[in-house]
């Protein structure tokens, strides 16, 4: 038997100039912001993964622990032969850890970073000789428009969507319906038993969410730094780390984690022949990470078109995990 070999998809060019203005945009507005998605440069990546580890962050280890408690259940919901989309796969453990005990039709990796995919699905094909396997490099969250040679797979096949890990959170709540729209209408397209596993985290007490975005050892710190050092790398800034602080604070009106850095002491940020000054205590916005409660997040996939939802969660209700078909 021949060794199947993973194939891989690009549907995007990373666009310098429009990374160059959408930072310079972000910088220079009133109130200094810059998305997340900087964080994810090789250290940031690393930190986060760090950050999994913390004991204050408890959705990585709740999630796993929901997915260990129900998994006889949880795979009755998963259909056979379906085609599996990972929605940011990044290392694809999650995905094969529920692997055992399905039967996936083929795997479909997507993630906006297709270098660490790569990597990864050729180790994987290697555990995993029969099935079909496909890496797409893409940034799901603009739109969800596959290459057409995978889109009549998805219409020819059920399709288990898999987003696990609470990055919707990161999505404000008009952002997470459009996504979930586009969701469910590969859903809706592809054959009976269709549906997708996601896993959200859930609002709590003040004290504990704060915490587990503003750890004693200050690795979550590091993480919100380091889009410094990543902005100085893109943009030919001059920040200094040592000048900023981290702070994190749960929004309860908005229902978000709010990460931001606080500048010390006035200063100015030179790059080119540009500049933005700061005044001291003056923030840059980095990151939102919404929090959801059971019902809100249920009538939330209801309005993106999906019309069954079930949902398991920890004793303490920490965290969710939502099949929505
Ligand atoms: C990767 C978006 C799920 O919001 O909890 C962790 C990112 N930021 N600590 C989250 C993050 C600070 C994380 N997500």
């Amino acid at each position: 038997m021949t060794q199947r070999i993973p194939s891989f998809y690009k549907t995007f060019e990373i666009d310098p100039a429009a990374v160059v203005a959408e930072l310079e945009s972000g910088l220079c507005s009133p109130h200094a912001h810059c998305s997340p998605k900087y964080f994810y440069n090789a250290l940031g990546s690393t930190l986060f993964e760090a950050i999994t580890h913390l004991p204050e962050y408890y959705p990585t280890r709740t999630e796993a622990s929901i997915f260990t408690e129900h998994a006889n259940e949880i795979h009755r919901h998963i259909p056979l032969q379906a085609a599996w989309i990972d929605l940011g796969a990044g290392s694809c453990q999650k995905a094969v850890s529920l692997f055992a005990g399905t039967t996936p039709g083929m795997y479909v990796a997507v993630d906006i970073s297709l270098d660490y995919l790569t990597g990864t699905l050729i180790q994987l094909q290697r555990s995993h000789p029969t099935l079909e396997m496909v890496g797409v490099g893409m940034d799901f969250s603009s739109s969800l428009d596959f290459p057409a040679v995978l889109a009549s797979q998805f219409t020819e096949r059920p399709v288990f969507a898999f987003y696990p890990g609470s990055s919707l959170g990161n999505f404000t709540p008009s952002e997470a319906q459009k996504f979930l729209g586009r969701v469910s209408h590969v859903c809706q397209n592809a054959q009976t038993g269709s549906g997708l596993l996601i896993g959200i985290d859930l609002v709590k007490s003040r004290q504990v969410l704060e915490l587990a975005y503003d750890d004693e050892l200050g690795v979550t710190a590091a993480f919100n730094l380091n889009v410094l050092r990543h902005i100085n790398t893109l943009l030919g800034t001059n920040f200094d780390v040592r000048d900023w602080r981290h702070k994190a604070l749960f929004n309860e009106a908005e229902s978000r984690i709010e990460m931001h850095l606080i500048a010390r002491h006035a200063l100015t940020v030179r790059w080119g022949s540009r500049s933005r000054d700061f005044q001291a205590g003056e923030g840059i916005h980095t990151e939102n990470s919404y929090k959801w409660t059971i019902p809100d997040f249920d009538s939330l996939l209801k309005s993106a078109g999906f019309s069954e939802t079930k949902y398991w969660t920890d004793p303490q209700q920490q965290f969710a995990v939502f099949w929505a078909s």
